[in-house]
């Protein structure tokens, strides 16, 4: 997810923290670069201009005769900008009303609403412990209604009956009256994808919104779109009253000009961000998080909450707390983290969010495939304790004997070792900079800046 901003921000706070004075032309120097990023970013001018004008004035009242690392100053401005920009804090639903609470989706084609109400069903699920029901009102796409009943039985979630031949006035007034007399806490609803220049579909719209009264109204963006479908959901938001936007597709989002922007452009929040076809595929907009990883430093926190939530909680600590003390991590740890990787979505999603750079992940995702995981905790099992805490010791007799146990070939064997040894090496680039709970540290608290530097 915005790779490519992030890597353009790594370079120009390299070049900053290096300053041990900010001279004028430092600051020029960097905010050129800054403008540059951004509007390669896809953020709108109206929006560079204004951030950069902040940004300008902040960096004008920083005091350099006392400030220490000015160059740093200038970093924790732009990160503290960055986050207001995207709108400070996660907004959650409002789900504060007489049940059932409606939730309508809308927005333009393609966009991923459907998914995304099958999305949400399960977030509301299985976090906040709701009864959730799916209804849809698009009769106007082919396949559409289908669409959600099979996303929603997929999922096990209440999905109420609707059909192309009713009108989509009817399907919803009928639908609420069944959520209601079943007692379901949340009602989400679906919609035809339309543009706001059509007249007569945003009347639709408009009388869907009437009959339903929903409490939240998401316009759900396609963040590959950029900016006309920003611009998109401004126009919506002034025929229906939106509670927020959701935005879509982060994951084949290099650029991340939408996620910087909609908050602005369009006056509602993002609460929440698609990061992939999955029905988990789904997480609270956090503009602390996303901040820090277009900053470079990958979303450890949101890391470590996974962790927490789908591994053993003591593990994750243990783990943390060794690399962050610099200790050697040993094929125990890293067979560990393989049993952890698999239960949480595969490797390319975590390597996503260590803060190493990109190559290194890449090298690595593109070496161990997700199916070859078994296979790797097989081998490791079939080690005593000693060659797995001290790898060094494994010579060919030992692989021979290791191959046999867990019915593997000697070139497994070598190539587990030659994975091992290049996510120890990342692993210790991650505790040089300074481990895991200081990053926390940072992220989470103590500085309110949410930058660890
Ligand atoms: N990669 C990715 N694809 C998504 C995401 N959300 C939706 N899609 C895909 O976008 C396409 C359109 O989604 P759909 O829900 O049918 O859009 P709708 O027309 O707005 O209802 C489908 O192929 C989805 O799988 C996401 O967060 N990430
Ligand atoms: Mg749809």
């Amino acid at each position: 997810m915005f790779d490519r901003m992030s890597e353009k921000f790594t370079g120009i706070f390299a070049s900053l923290r290096g300053y041990g004075r900010l001279s004028e032309k430092n600051i020029d120097d960097g905010l050129r670069d800054l403008r540059i990023a951004l509007l390669e970013a896809d953020v709108a001018l109206s929006v560079v201009r204004s951030f950069l004008d902040i940004i300008r004035q902040r960096a004008t009242d920083i005091d350099i005769s006392k400030s220490l690392t000015p160059g740093q100053t200038l970093i924790k401005i732009i990160n503290e900008e960055l986050v207001d920009l995207m709108g400070k804090h996660n907004e959650p639903l409002n789900l504060n009303t007489t049940p059932p609470a409606v939730i309508l989706l809308t927005g333009l084609q393609g966009a991923g609403k459907t998914t995304t109400c099958a999305k949400l069903g399960v977030h509301l699920k299985e976090k906040e412990n709701k009864k959730v029901a799916l209804i849809s009102s698009d009769t106007y796409r082919p396949g559409a209604i289908r669409q959600l009943e099979i996303l929603a039985k997929e999922n096990e979630l209440s999905w109420l009956e609707s059909n192309e031949s009713e009108t989509p006035e009817d399907i919803v007034k009928n639908g609420l009256v069944t959520a209601k007399r079943q007692l379901f806490d949340v009602l989400i609803v679906d919609s035809a994808g339309r543009l706001h220049i059509d007249d007569e579909m945003m009347g639709e719209i408009k009388s869907l919104h009437n009959i339903l009264n929903p409490i939240e109204t998401l316009f759900v963006i396609d963040s590959m779109m950029g900016q006309d479908a920003i611009n998109a959901s401004a126009s919506f938001n002034k025929i229906l009253p939106l509670t927020g936007n959701i935005l879509t597709k982060a994951d084949s989002d290099a650029r991340g000009g939408a996620a910087l922007t909609v908050k602005y452009i369009t006056g509602k929040p993002i609460k929440f961000i698609g990061v992939g076809e999955k029905s988990r595929d789904l997480s609270p907009f956090n503009p602390e998080r996303v901040a820090s990883q277009i900053l470079g430093m990958g979303d450890v926190l949101s890391l470590i909450e996974e962790v927490e939530d789908k591994t053993n909680k003591e593990e994750a600590l243990k783990l943390s707390k060794k690399i962050s003390k610099g200790k050697s991590f040993n094929l125990e740890d890293f067979k560990e983290q393989l049993k952890q990787m698999s239960s949480m979505g595969g490797i390319s999603s975590i390597l996503d969010k260590l803060p190493v750079g990109k190559n290194q992940a890449g090298n690595i995702a593109t070496h161990l495939n997700d199916s070859e995981l078994t296979k790797l905790v097989a081998i490791i099992d079939s080690m005593t304790r000693k060659e797995r805490v001290d790898p060094k010791i494994i010579n060919g007799s030992r692989k021979k004997r290791i191959s046999s146990g867990s019915g593997t070939q000697i070139q497994d064997i070598n190539k587990l070792l030659k994975q091992f040894n290049r996510m120890q090496k990342m692993m210790k680039k991650f505790s040089n900079k300074g481990g895991l709970s200081k990053m926390l540290r940072g992220v989470k608290g103590s500085n309110p800046s949410g930058f660890p530097f």
